[in-house]
């Protein structure tokens, strides 16, 4: 209960996979506060193993060896500390992907200096941890059906935090806390299936306050729980709320198939709505097991978009970066594999998030009201009401859907935020009359029509 959902109309998170702290701060002010978002997920800022003989690859980050901010790839200290006080001021919060499973693993290298100059060895962080702050079962996960191995051996071979001792809680909560200072709101905690409950729970009862432009209180928390046979999300929804992957497999099958017809109901069954984080594709699911993402163009914007009108979790948007062949690809970066600055116009940058900004506004203005009614026709296409606030209708499929839709919208002219953005009464759209509750359109091929009454021309 501590660690609920943040208040208020602006719970949309875009996840900026391994952008700059300094292009997060662009963002934030041209883009993301206004058009909504409440947050950005940005990748782990606390140092780093480098590995440089594999090409700098993107999962670096996810191997801790210290918890200075003095520096990432994506920037310094200073940086980071300008992009939350530059994103705070446009409204948008900073969510922070806190690797606390683990430290460094024998990949790749064993030892250091890491990203800030530090040196390391596996099981031991000068200063930090030693030996006897990891747990005793010094393999890798062997059965995943044994809850003890998955939460006490290694996964992929990350040397595996004793997260059940003190040192170790307070260590990791005072990493958590100078994050809170300095004004992050929230955390993902990374592979938190693979750390007890209880040590969770131990180490969140530790946090301090977030800063009081969210309302003081405790900073949000989703946690990262790929459920299974063995852990359910259930589980963990006790200390925050839960990464609800078989939604993103729902949401992905649905579109990829053109068999949307059914997904009034999405998310029935799951974890209860407001635990759950949703999202089409995530930066893993996107490289181990895609099955709709940025690669498959307007059809996944339109299943993000979708995600955006339904009222189910709270949405994740994927913002992603292109590779060719090799998965582990890092983004776009220098020589010495620091991160380039995003340029959404160039380089590998995706930044679908711009794509769907318009139906950001759409989520905030029909929060609280329910779905319904709808309309289909044949089991690609579908359109919804969200009560007299909102009026959506997406077509997946080759051919373009016309029909005059009835809604409980007031009478006027309105903003299509699902193919532009309304921002300060400037509407960059096609617009539609509602009349009599009535409008007539003709949803493109792979395409969506959304109307909502905060975005009256
Ligand atoms: C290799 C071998 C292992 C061996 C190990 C040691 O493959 O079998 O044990 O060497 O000899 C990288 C390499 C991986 C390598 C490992 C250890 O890919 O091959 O192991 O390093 O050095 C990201 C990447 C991982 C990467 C890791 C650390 O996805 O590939 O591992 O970063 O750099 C489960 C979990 C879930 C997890 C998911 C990936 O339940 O929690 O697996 N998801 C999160 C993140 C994910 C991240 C981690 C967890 C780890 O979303 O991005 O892994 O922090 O489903």
């Amino acid at each position: 209960p501590a660690h609920a959902a943040p208040a208020g109309n602006r719970d949309v998170i875009v996840h900026l996979f391994q952008w700059r702290w300094e292009s997060v701060a662009e963002e934030c002010e041209s883009t993301l506060g206004p058009n909504g978002f409440g947050a950005v997920q940005v990748s782990p800022p606390q140092e780093h193993v480098v590995l440089a003989g594999e090409g700098y690859p993107w999962w670096q980050d996810y191997q801790p060896v210290s918890y200075a901010l003095d520096q990432t790839r994506r920037g310094t200290r200073a940086e980071f500390v300008d992009m939350v006080d530059t994103c705070r001021e446009a409204g948008v919060k900073i969510y922070v992907d806190a690797v606390v499973n683990h430290m460094s693993g024998t990949g790749s290298v064993g030892s250091g200096p890491g990203s800030a100059g530090s040196t390391y060895s596996k099981y031991d962080y000068p200063g930090l941890y030693q030996s006897q702050d990891f747990n005793d079962c010094r393999r890798d996960i062997a059965d995943w059906n044994d809850k003890w191995e998955v939460q006490h051996c290694e996964l992929v071979g990350l040397s595996d935090l004793r997260t059940s001792s003190d040192h170790v809680r307070d260590r990791i909560a005072d990493y958590l806390n100078e994050l809170v200072g300095i004004g992050v709101a929230g955390f993902r905690i990374d592979a938190a299936k693979h750390i007890p409950e209880a040590d969770v729970q131990a180490i969140l009862s530790r946090l301090d306050d977030v800063h009081p432009d969210w309302g003081g209180g405790r900073p949000y928390v989703f946690q990262e729980v790929i459920a299974d046979g063995t852990i359910g999300t259930g589980s963990y929804t006790p200390m925050g709320d839960v990464t609800e992957f078989q939604y993103h497999r729902d949401i992905s099958h649905a579109f990829a198939d053109g068999s949307i017809a059914h997904l009034t109901g999405l998310g029935g069954g799951l974890t209860p709505g407001d635990k759950a984080v949703v999202f089409v594709a995530n930066h893993d699911t996107q490289r181990n097991d895609p099955i709709l993402t940025h690669a498959d163009g307007a059809r996944y914007d339109l299943a993000q978009k979708f995600m955006l009108a339904h009222p189910y979790g709270t949405p994740k948007v994927m913002s992603s970066y292109t590779w060719s062949g090799d998965p582990r690809t890092g983004p776009p970066m220098d020589a010495d594999g620091t991160t380039r600055p995003t340029d959404c116009s160039a380089d590998r940058w995706v930044c679908e998030h711009r794509a769907v900004a318009g139906m950001v506004s759409f989520h905030n203005a029909v929060a609280g009201q329910g779905i319904g009614p709808s309309v289909t026709d044949g089991s690609g296409r579908l359109a919804f009401a969200r009560g007299s606030a909102g009026y959506a209708a997406f077509n997946a499929t080759s051919s373009a859907w016309t029909r005059t839709f009835t809604t409980g919208l007031p009478d006027g002219t309105y903003c299509d935020v699902a193919n532009g953005t309304f921002v300060d009464g400037v509407c960059d759209a096609p617009t539609y009359q509602v009349s009599g509750g009535r409008f007539t359109a003709t949803v493109p091929a792979d395409g969506a029509v959304a109307l909502h009454v905060e975005a009256l021309t």
